[in-house]
């Protein structure tokens, strides 16, 4: 089997590892190396010689065969959220100009010359367009070449020992960092056995038999809470946990029923994985590990502080936001390295990385999701009745941050505002709650005082 183009993401693709006719299983459907090659060829010459590219992600081939067709094409990828309502898809697909395709799995372009018009992706070129919050305004996109995914790749087999012996297991969606580049091209780059499992269920991570599992904390903290689940994983050989901080008793359930220590590791859609623990190293809970091969990283603290913001510098970093040069360039400091917006700490004696928290209290993550309160406000906002809104994220033993928006609103309930923005936005950025107040309290500068919300709230 070969394939045409710049394939240096897709390894396994290049026929390195053989083929198997379950090499890759989505919800329950498997596939061959060739099978897929065949569905992206067919959708790298429907989409040769288009800016970019989009289609609902579902959990499905069809979303991987889109991946590996932009690949192939040399056009960005730009996958939609299937929970997307119809303002933020509209936005995602205004603001990247991509083209919507339908893919069908089942349409193969199995021959071996190049389909007509593709280029194949180098590394320099755009591969992903990834929206995702910031604190305020609509996602922004975030550009990712080939060659940011490939280093990231890498550096992750060698972090993780990931290999083509593994089978790696998760359920995470295909339209962020973690289940997309991670779950997917990384399978696809390592020649590891893939199994997405649809949705990220205990039942279905203790059915599938891995050696390598991928899981956002909630995902993790659900199987702790099913011991039988959890057990099951005790053949594995890394449990990897990553998108937001593993709560340390977590760990700790993690380690008694199955008999593991969870790998923790960092990133941001901006930068990719940049820092990891090591398969076979020394894991401590609450720790993220060090910086991957090829990332540097330092502390911005004030003197005579230990902990400050994360900056970081490597060649897994994004090619900007799509369109926006100042809000890319407002991103990194002036000596070049990018701002996280993460408050860390490394411990001198070993390199070894902790995550204290957000510089800002309007980035919440939530179930692994970024979301901007400002984009949760202005969704609010949108609605007739409301007229104030201020979004919080308050610490919540299932998701990490649960969204809670205070809202001046008279004449709707709670329940049609979640709805609401459930139906704009997107399912996982609606509110959990929503509590009614006279007035949002405002600093003098008629910024909403979030702290005493918070207080108010009593977290
Ligand atoms: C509930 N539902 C509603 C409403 N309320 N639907 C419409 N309107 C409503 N008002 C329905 C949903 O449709 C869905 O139905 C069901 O409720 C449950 O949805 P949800 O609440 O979203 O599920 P959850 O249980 O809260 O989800 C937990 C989760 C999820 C599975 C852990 O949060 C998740 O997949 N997280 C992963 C995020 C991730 O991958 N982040 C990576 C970012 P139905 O069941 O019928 O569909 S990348 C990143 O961070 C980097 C780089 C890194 O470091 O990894
Ligand atoms: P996203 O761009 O959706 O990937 O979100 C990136 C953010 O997720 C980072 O800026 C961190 O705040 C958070 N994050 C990712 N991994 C971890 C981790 N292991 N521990 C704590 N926070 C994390």
């Amino acid at each position: 089997m070969t394939t045409e183009g710049d394939t240096s993401v897709l390894t396994a693709l290049d026929g390195e590892y053989g083929d198997r006719k379950d090499a890759i299983e989505v919800a329950g459907r498997t596939a061959s190396y060739e099978d897929l090659l065949g569905a992206a060829r067919a959708v790298a010459a429907d989409v040769a010689g288009a800016k970019a590219f989009a289609m609902t992600a579902t959990a499905s081939l069809e979303t991987v065969a889109a991946a590996v067709g932009g690949l192939l094409a040399g056009v960005p990828f730009v996958p939609l959220p299937p929970d997307a309502g119809p303002a933020e898809r509209e936005h995602i697909l205004q603001d990247s100009g991509a083209q919507v395709v339908e893919v069908d799995f089942a349409r193969r372009n199995s021959g071996s010359a190049a389909p007509a018009g593709t280029a194949g992706a180098g590394p320099e070129d755009p591969a992903l367009v990834l929206y995702t919050s910031g604190t305020t305004g609509a996602p922004k996109g975030v550009v990712l070449t080939a060659g940011a995914l490939a280093a990231d790749l890498d550096a992750l087999a060698e972090a993780w020992q990931w290999s083509a012996e593994d089978t790696l297991v998760h359920g995470l969606p295909l339209f962020h960092v973690h289940g997309l580049v991670l779950g997917v091209l990384g399978a696809l780059r390592t020649g590891s056995r893939l199994v997405h499992t649809g949705r990220p269920t205990p039942e279905a991570y203790a059915a599938a038999g891995g050696s390598l599992y991928f899981g956002v904390p909630t995902v993790w903290s659900r199987i702790a809470r099913e011991p039988a689940a959890a057990a099951a994983l005790s053949g594995a050989r890394l449990l990897v946990s990553g998108s937001a901080a593993l709560p340390a008793p977590v760990f700790r359930d993690l380690e008694r029923l199955t008999g593991l220590r969870p790998v923790e590791r960092y990133g941001m859609t901006e930068t990719l994985i940049t820092v990891s623990g090591r398969a076979g190293g020394e894991v401590r809970p609450g720790t993220v590990g060090t910086p991957l091969t090829g990332i540097r990283t330092r502390i911005a603290a004030e003197p005579g502080a230990e902990i400050g913001e994360l900056q970081l510098t490597g060649p897994t970093l994004f090619a900007g936001y799509l369109g926006r040069p100042e809000a890319t360039a407002g991103a990194y400091t002036e000596d070049g390295w990018f701002r996280t917006g993460d408050i860390a700490a490394v411990d001198p004696a070993d390199g070894v990385h902790r995550i204290v928290g957000r510089a800002s209290i309007d980035m919440i993550k939530s179930g692994g999701y970024r979301i901007g309160a400002g984009e949760i406000e202005n969704a609010l906002l949108d609605h007739p009745k409301v007229s104030e809104a201020a979004v919080v994220g308050v610490p919540d033993a299932d998701l990490g941050q649960r969204i809670v928006a205070f809202v001046v609103a008279e004449g709707v309930t709670g329940a049609e505002l979640t709805d609401f923005v459930a139906a704009n936005l997107s399912v996982h950025k609606r509110p959990r709650e929503v509590r009614f107040v006279p007035a949002v309290p405002r600093n003098a500068m008629g910024k909403p005082q979030k702290k005493l919300l918070l207080e108010q709230y009593g977290a």
